[in-house]
């Protein structure tokens, strides 16, 4: 069959969108037709290639859709059912996946975005073969993939909300009640108020955090983190944060920082404003490269802890069915998320968007 998909052919030009063939699912692979796709900072990386991929590769990591034909042995889906798609997809038996670290998964020997055994179903016109990022390609309206990529959910959920849940959400809110365990009461700042940092300030106000202080540049994105539950907002174009907030927190620090642009200023910046004991929890990618500098001694007296969060150091079928359903019981918000939708066509537009800071979550619906 043909299937329309948003393809890198070089980093740093614009992205093509065509017709590629893609192939029927084989053993433990699943064909699923795609209800939505985000636009997350992480498409535009590999766009840049600071996440890397030889080109060309399919882009799209957070979506979710209905499943249309399995392949031999599936068990886990049948056809109508309705699923997420996970951008880690984890082997269930290394020790990582043993001690439920499964988005830590040691992983597979095949190359980065083919299938399981090494190989693609997508190839364009010219035979060329086409990786998928991260093995879903979710920037495309139809994608095989491991039945192992997929997190089934209750099909009332419209498809760009559960879509949501399969990068910006579980990545956010995770890092909050996962990897830090925010408790009621404790301080919280988030520097980068995105689609991951709006949800990392809902996942601190779900927690119970008293003071949540965002951290951007950009005014329009501040405003939208009032909305997900910020308490207090620092536009670090126009005052220093450090300053703003020893000043609100007697020159203590708060209890927790999240990083989410994957910035070294902004890394050191979060270890800078957390107390003692406190933890500074890393959730942007940085380029492969970047190195940051700690004061060494502080870190010995002060007892700060400097973590890494991967995607909300989540159990994907665990996590993401919950996550959805304190959106119905409206613990978490969704529908805020999406402040503009687009075509698969509009894809180039979409990343301007992005890179501008004008929405909180852009997301390519298919019709
Ligand atoms: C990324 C992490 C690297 C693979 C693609 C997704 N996380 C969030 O955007
Ligand atoms: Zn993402």
């Amino acid at each position: 069959m043909k299937t329309k998909a948003a393809v890198v052919y070089e980093h740093n030009a614009p992205i093509v969108v065509e017709d590629l063939n893609l192939a029927d699912p084989k053993e433990n692979e699943v064909l699923i037709r795609m209800g939505a796709s985000g636009v997350c900072h992480s498409d535009w990386s590999v766009v840049t290639g600071t996440i890397y991929y030889d080109p060309p590769v399919v882009l799209g990591h957070e979506g979710a859709g209905v499943i249309e034909a399995v392949g031999k042995d599936v068990d886990y889906v049948k056809p109508g059912d309705h699923a997420i798609l996970s951008f880690v997809t984890y082997c269930g038996g290394c020790r990582m996946c043993q001690a439920d670290r499964v988005v830590l998964c040691e992983g597979f020997p095949v190359r980065l975005g083919f299938l399981l055994d090494d190989t693609c179903r997508l190839t364009n016109q010219a035979g060329q073969q086409m990786p998928q990022m991260a093995r879903i390609g979710t920037m495309s309206e139809y994608a095989v993939v491991p039945e192992q990529s997929l997190i089934k959910i209750n099909p009332d959920y419209p498809l760009e909300k559960a879509a949501l849940v399969g990068c910006g959400v579980t990545t956010g809110v995770g890092a909050v009640i996962n990897t830090a365990q925010v408790q009621p009461g404790e301080w919280v700042a988030v520097i980068g108020a995105g689609g991951v940092g709006l949800n990392a300030v809902q996942g601190a106000k779900l927690a119970g955090a008293e003071r949540i202080f965002a951290i951007d540049l950009v005014e329009r994105k501040l405003k939208f983190a009032t909305a997900f539950g910020a308490t207090d907002l620092i536009n670090a174009s126009q005052v220093d944060p450090v300053e703003v907030i020893q000043d609100l927190t007697d020159g203590k620090g708060v209890d927790y920082a999240f990083e989410v642009i994957g910035k070294t200023e902004t890394i050191r910046l979060a270890y800078q404003i957390i107390r003692r004991a406190g933890m500074a929890v890393v959730i942007g990618i940085a380029s492969p490269s970047a190195q940051i500098e700690i004061p060494a001694q502080d870190l010995v007296r002060t007892e700060k802890r400097l973590v890494g969060s991967f995607y909300g150091s989540a159990i994907p079928r665990v996590d993401m069915p919950r996550l959805l359903n304190w959106y119905n019981q409206g613990q978490i918000k969704l529908d805020e998320l999406i402040t503009q939708t687009y075509t698969l066509d509009q894809i180039n537009q979409a990343f301007d968007d992005l890179n501008a800071g004008r929405n909180a979550r852009g997301m390519i619906r298919y019709s």
